[in-house]
């Protein structure tokens, strides 16, 4: 790291003390900041680099709520306004055990340079509770939703910070969280949320959004070599909303998925997913991995690791941070594969990373192929706005055209700071550069 941002990086490690993820998203873009400050040194001036890694404002709050036995419980609600220099706040809303202060702002943080990446006008935001959906009914979820509402109420709006969906937070949650923002402030504003259902604002394509962009974009990154998916083995992590969509498009491209998994295993189906039976399972039954393998011949359950020892030629992490190591990355290059596409907000580690382009294979950082989910967010937006709804070809052509869009200009400023073919470079260097450059318009704020 230059000596410029090393300084930088060194004070936010002693400023978030113990926020590893947060450190590690935070160096990730530090790191690739050397060749485009080398170029153009005026980044490195007036605090603009101590400026975009200090979020504009964190709200940390209480959500008391009652458990349908009459027990009370109290979780942490957060909302990080990170960077509102292209728009308003905009990015997702986690509920998961493991969700803390460092958790979301090395989200927030990665959002700022995803969401310039989609060309929209998004600043970077994030949020979310330690409240664990998973075995609580719909009455239970709904009180919490209504609850931690009742806090974020105060500091969102259509203009300000629209929240949206990420782990744990999918339609129904959407949906109790807006009933309530609505009865609060006494007004529809649509574009508060998104992610909504489709009979109240919500946009064609936005819940297939993000896993179908990040097969879009591996698909783009095969073309650059002359190849496509067609035919390709495929390892999926996550049974989620990113990885079935990733799945299912995958499959339209002529690919084969033969794995996916949730925290109590990975199944390896060698036949190709069941993509129906795995809709069932998860969307409609919110069941568990074990109930795809009991109604699927030859699928297998294993209950241990991760499903990165399966060999494929293309592996899509679509679950949660940090699971892919420099373990998997071994297995994975040992075995063939040739081209990453992160679907999850970093899912690899940094070890990975290196061993990937170390091996010269393809690699894509989710805040460029996994934008695809927060760009159809910002055309939902765009049609609250409008008071207009899109039939699904054509949310899906713009989708198709921003992930793109992205792509190339990864790979132009890749180019341009001369390492071709780095994603990651290309990724950092041109989000960044659209958000500081509408810093240094805006004056030290
Ligand atoms: P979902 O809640 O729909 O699915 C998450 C999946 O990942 C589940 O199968 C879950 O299993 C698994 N998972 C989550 N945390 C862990 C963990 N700690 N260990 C093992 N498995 C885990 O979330 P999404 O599909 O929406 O999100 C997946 C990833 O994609 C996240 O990194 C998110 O930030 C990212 N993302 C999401 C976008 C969106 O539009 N939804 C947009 C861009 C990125 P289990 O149910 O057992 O916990
Ligand atoms: O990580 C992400 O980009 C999301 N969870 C989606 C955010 C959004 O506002 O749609």
């Amino acid at each position: 790291m230059q000596d410029v941002v090393e300084k930088v990086y060194e004070q936010v490690v002693a400023r978030n003390r113990g926020e590893a993820e947060f450190h590690q998203a935070v160096r990730e873009v530090l790191e690739s900041l050397g060749p485009v400050i080398s170029k153009h040194p005026h980044y490195a001036e007036d605090g603009l680099l101590e400026r975009i890694v200090e979020p504009e404002r964190q709200i940390m709050f209480r959500v008391p709520w009652v458990d349908d036995a009459g027990a009370v419980h109290v979780n942490r609600g957060f909302r990080i306004e990170f960077n509102s220099a292209l728009g308003p706040y905009k990015g997702g809303l986690r509920f998961h055990p493991s969700v803390n202060a460092g958790i979301i702002k090395f989200l927030g943080f990665e959002q700022i340079f995803k969401n310039a990446l989609t060309g929209q006008g998004i600043g970077g935001g994030k949020g979310g509770s330690d409240f664990d959906p998973h075995g609580r009914s719909d009455a239970e979820v709904m009180r919490f939703c209504q609850s931690f509402m009742t806090e974020l109420s105060r500091h969102i709006g259509p203009n300000t910070d629209v929240p949206a969906g990420d782990i744990g937070v999918g339609g129904r949650e959407i949906g109790y969280l807006f009933g309530q923002y609505k009865r609060l402030r006494n007004s529809y504003d649509a574009g508060v949320l998104t992610g909504k259902g489709l009979a109240w604002g919500g946009s064609l394509a936005r819940t297939e959004a993000t896993g179908y962009g990040t097969v879009l974009f591996a698909q783009s990154m095969l073309a650059t070599k002359g190849d496509s998916l067609e035919g390709k083995k495929i390892a999926v992590s996550g049974a989620g909303n990113v990885a079935i969509y990733a799945i299912e498009k995958a499959q339209q491209l002529g690919a084969k998925p033969i794995t996916f998994s949730d925290s109590s295993g990975y199944v390896v189906d060698e036949a190709g997913v069941d993509l129906e039976l795995l809709k069932q399972v998860k969307e409609v039954e919110r069941g568990r991995v074990a109930d795809y393998v009991s109604r699927r011949p030859g699928a297998r359950l294993v209950t241990e690791g991760r499903p990165w020892d399966v060999p494929v030629d293309v592996a899509l992490p679509c679950a949660t941070q940090n699971e892919l190591d420099a373990d998997s990355a071994a297995s994975l290059l040992r075995n063939g594969c040739a081209v990453v596409a992160e679907g999850a907000n970093m899912p690899c580690t940094p070890e990975a990373i290196e061993a990937f382009q170390a091996a010269g294979i393809l690699y894509a950082p989710g805040k460029a192929s996994n934008a695809g989910g927060v760009a159809t967010s910002a055309l939902e937006m765009e049609q609250n706005a409008g008071r207009t709804r899109w039939d699904f070809a054509t949310a899906e052509a713009k989708l198709t055209g921003i992930m793109a869009d992205i792509h190339d200009s990864c790979v132009e400023a890749a180019e341009t700071y001369g390492r071709p073919g780095d994603y990651v470079l290309g990724a950092n260097a041109a989000g960044f550069t659209r958000v500081a450059d509408v810093m240094i318009a805006h004056g030290i704020v």
